[in-house]
This record gives structure tokens, C-alpha cells and sequence, in this order.
């Protein structure tokens, strides 16, 4: 890939996606999206299919940073199947016109789900969240500014503890929050009354990709009879899914688990360190979206209407 005539914007996103000092799936569509606009702005391309060529390969590069947030390529499709045009000129102004659209559509769309999935909550009800989602807090900020109050049982969710994160997002809200170690969740499910996560990516059955650890987490909510909620806008259905693509997990660095010195006195041992794990759908009651709260086994039927492209990817050279 000639990463030439990229942007020092583009490298610099592509960095912080990769480092995780973007994270979370709809942060990581909104940098993407910035990061394409940018490489349309300041390009010194002098032809239509020169600029075209550049943003390909800029999303091509933004793509290889993260594996399973579909937000990512999502925002790709956006911007690229949009940012069409003969001169340098239009080629600009509508990948610039695409990104602001898709940051404000984002932004809408975190709104409305927000409203959706602050339906479900009751004055007084507890939830328990798993990693660090936009998403979710969409929704208990809203149902906060229905004068509903709420309390939180926040897993820390380790290897990186993005649960301090949502902890400290809660507690702005005014929401109570005890903070916990992952293992514990099935002591406090009796007092939860939902089980609020985000998605990085849903496939076409239904499955619902979120951090590692929440397929588990569901499979004890569902003993205990919790309802599980996924709030996630219609930016993490994943549509190469339904041509039986399956979403690929990402494994992150040995170092995250397993520190230098503790690896010296432990010895031999393999680590894996998967950052994100698949939650089958009968595990979930609903996926809260902007456009309404569906079972996930009917999410498909909203993924042909919003995807129905077809298969050709606008980062693919023609
Ligand atoms: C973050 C994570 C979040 C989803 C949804 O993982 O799993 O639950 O991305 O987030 P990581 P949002 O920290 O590895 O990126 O609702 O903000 O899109």
C-alpha cells in the first residue's frame, strides 16, 4: 500500500485507534471520519481519480489498524460511496459534505437510541455495564434527564479496565455506581434489574460482539432471569455478515495481562489475550438502536434496508 500521499492527520488517527487512545466503536467512527475528510482537505491530488485513489488507500490503512469494530469500515462506506465526482473539487467538497453528515447522523443517532433505551428504565433501577460505552450512556443520561434514579453495578473490566471509565462517565450523571471486579457479577445479578452493554459489531443472526467478557456475563444473566440489553446504533450492524463473513476478534498484546516481571517468575506459559468475545443472540432481549428496540434475531431485515449495496467495498481499487 503506497501510504505516500497520506495525510499526517490520517497517520496520526490510524495511531491513535490502534494505541486505543481512540477507543470504543462509535469514537473510533467518528476519528475515521475525520481522518478521511482531512485527507480530502489538505491532499494535493490534481486529478478526481488521483483524490479517489488517496482516500481508498486512506481507508485502507485506517481499517488495518482495529479488526472488529464495524463502526470503522462503516465509516468508510459512508464517506467513500458519497465522495464521488470528476473534479478534485467536487471529490472534496463531498467527502467533506459526507463526513459532517455521518458525525451528525452519529450523534442524532446516539441521541434517539438514547431515548429508546431510557424507555426500559425505571425510576430506581439498577443496572450493571461491562467496558466502556457511548451507547449506554446515551441511555442512562436520558433516562437521567427523565428525572429517573438510576444505580450501577460497573464491572472494571480487565485487561484494561475501561469500567474506571464508565464509573467516573455514571457518577457525572449522578448515577450511584459500585464499581467491581469482573468475576464478581454473579454475586450482585439478584439486585440488577438490567444488564446494560454496548456492541462493537452485530452480525447478521442476531450475535452481538462486544468486549470480552460479555458473552459471559449474559449467560449468568439469563440464569438469574436479568433482562440483557445491547444498546448499539445501526452504525455496529455489520452487513459483510450476511454474506457469511464472521466477524474477526481481535488479540491484543501478551503485555496487557501478563507483566514483564510477573512473566520472568510464572515462566512457560502461553498467553491469549482476545479483546472481544461473540454473545449468541438467545442470550439477548433486545438491541436498543435509534430507529427502535428489536430481538435480535430481526435485525437482519433492518441490515438489508440500511446496507442493501451490495458486495463491492469502496476501499477496493476497481
Ligand atoms: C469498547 C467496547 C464498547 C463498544 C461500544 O472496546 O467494547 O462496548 O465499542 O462502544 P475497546 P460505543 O475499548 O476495546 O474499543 O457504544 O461507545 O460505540
Amino acid at each position: 500500500m503506497d501510504r505516500g500521499a497520506l495525510q499526517p492527520r490520517v497517520h496520526d488517527v490510524a495511531g491513535a485507534i490502534e494505541t486505543m487512545e481512540t477507543r470504543g466503536a462509535a469514537n473510533i467512527a467518528t476519528a475515521t471520519a475525520d481522518a478521511l475528510e482531512t485527507q480530502a482537505v489538505e491532499s494535493d491530488a490534481e486529478t478526481a481519480p488521483e483524490l479517489l485513489a488517496e482516500l481508498r488507500t486512506a481507508a485502507r490503512f485506517l481499517l488495518s489498524t482495529r479488526p472488529t469494530a464495524v463502526s470503522l469500515p462503516n465509516a468508510c462506506r459512508y464517506v467513500l460511496r458519497r465522495a464521488t465526482g470528476d473534479t478534485v473539487e467536487a471529490v472534496r467538497t463531498n467527502a467533506v459534505e459526507s463526513a459532517a453528515e455521518f458525525r451528525a447522523r452519529l450523534e442524532t443517532a446516539q441521541d434517539d437510541l438514547g431515548r429508546v433505551g431510557a424507555n426500559r428504565l425505571r425510576d430506581g433501577d439498577t443496572i450493571m455495564t461491562h467496558c466502556h460505552s457511548t451507547d449506554v450512556l446515551a441511555c442512562v443520561e436520558a433516562a437521567v434527564e427523565d428525572g429517573k434514579q438510576l444505580s450501577a453495578i460497573v464491572k472494571e473490566t480487565r485487561p484494561r479496565q475501561q469500567g474506571h471509565i464508565t464509573a467516573r462517565e455514571l457518577r457525572e450523571l449522578g448515577v450511584d455506581v459500585t464499581l467491581v471486579v469482573d468475576s464478581a457479577a454473579r454475586r450482585y445479578l439478584d439486585d440488577v434489574d438490567h444488564v446494560l452493554v454496548g456492541a462493537d459489531a452485530i452480525a447478521a443472526d442476531g450475535s452481538v460482539v462486544n468486549k470480552v467478557g460479555t458473552s459471559g456475563l449474559a449467560v449468568v444473566a439469563r440464569e438469574r432471569g436479568t433482562p440483557i440489553v445491547v444498546a448499539a446504533g445501526t452504525l455496529k450492524l455489520d452487513p459483510a455478515t450476511m454474506t457469511g463473513n464472521a466477524v474477526e476478534i481481535e488479540m491484543r498484546e501478551e503485555s496487557e495481562v501478563l507483566e514483564e516481571t510477573d512473566r520472568e517468575t510464572i515462566g512457560d506459559v502461553t498467553v491469549e489475550n482476545p479483546a472481544f468475545d461473540v454473545t449468541p443472540p438467545r442470550y439477548i432481549d433486545a438491541i436498543v438502536t435509534e430507529r427502535g428496540q428489536f430481538p435480535p434475531e430481526s435485525v437482519v431485515t433492518l441490515m438489508r434496508e440500511l446496507f442493501g449495496e451490495g458486495p463491492t467495498e469502496p476501499w477496493q481499487e476497481p
